[in-house]
């Protein structure tokens, strides 16, 4: 019923978004996406969306009556409360290499690239040049650290969290910083196998931007 369906605060653009919306569509949770303009119109920056999220950053999930902010964190409530499918491997080595990944992606480089961050250089130009060099720096660890856990998906031949991480940073780094992903075969390669994967192609960001 529409009045259970949890709601996605989100930019069709965000990465961290990203995360999220395919988490959502994988476990089969209905929602309704909300845009937060955080280019444009930094609606992230109003003191009505701070009340839903102190960062003042998407994404946020409204569900099961709390608002949830940090992808990562809402990804982890959706796994300990709708476990099914399961999103991460079940033993403690391939768990520890898909957070690994994770961390490279969430801790090393998007913070290092968020668009928030341009206001704090002095011109666009040192701002592009820094989230560049710290984006091929991540990318280059993730294929280095893919070598011990890829199969099918980042680790082994089930979607993990790692793969919900990966697809959005990749996008961004293709997209958005212009970088030749093809010196980073592994990463290459997974990253083009699950954009042809449904959840990718149903959650992907030119999908969500023909829909507003
Ligand atoms: N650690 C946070 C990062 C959130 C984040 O940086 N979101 C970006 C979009 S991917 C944002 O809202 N940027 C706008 C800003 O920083 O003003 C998470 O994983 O949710």
């Amino acid at each position: 019923m529409a009045e259970n369906r949890a709601i996605l605060y989100a930019f069709w653009l965000s990465s961290c978004s990203w995360r999220v919306r395919a988490a959502l569509h994988l476990k089969g949770i209905p929602f309704e996406e909300r845009s937060i303009d955080i280019v444009k119109t930094n609606q992230q920056q109003t003191e009505q969306f701070r009340a839903i999220n102190p960062a003042q950053k998407v994404p946020a999930l409204v569900i099961d009556n709390v608002t949830l902010v940090e992808s990562m964190a809402i990804v982890q409530y959706l796994e300990d409360t709708r476990p099914e499918p399961a999103l991460t491997p079940k033993t403690p080595v391939l768990r520890a290499r898909m957070r690994e990944l994770v961390e490279v992606v969430v801790s090393g480089i998007q913070p290092l690239q968020n668009n928030g961050l341009q206001s704090q250089f002095p011109t666009t130009e040192q701002y592009t040049k820094f989230t560049r060099y710290w984006t091929d720096r991540g990318l280059q660890t993730l294929e280095d650290l893919l070598q011990k856990s890829a199969g099918e998906y980042c680790v082994g031949d089930q979607i993990t969290l790692a793969d919900l991480c990966l697809v959005p940073q990749v996008y961004n780094a293709v997209g958005r910083h212009a970088l030749d992903i093809s010196k980073y075969p592994t990463v290459s390669r997974l990253y083009e196998k699950l954009l042809k994967e449904k959840v990718f192609k149903e959650t992907h960001p030119k999908v969500i931007k023909s829909k507003m």
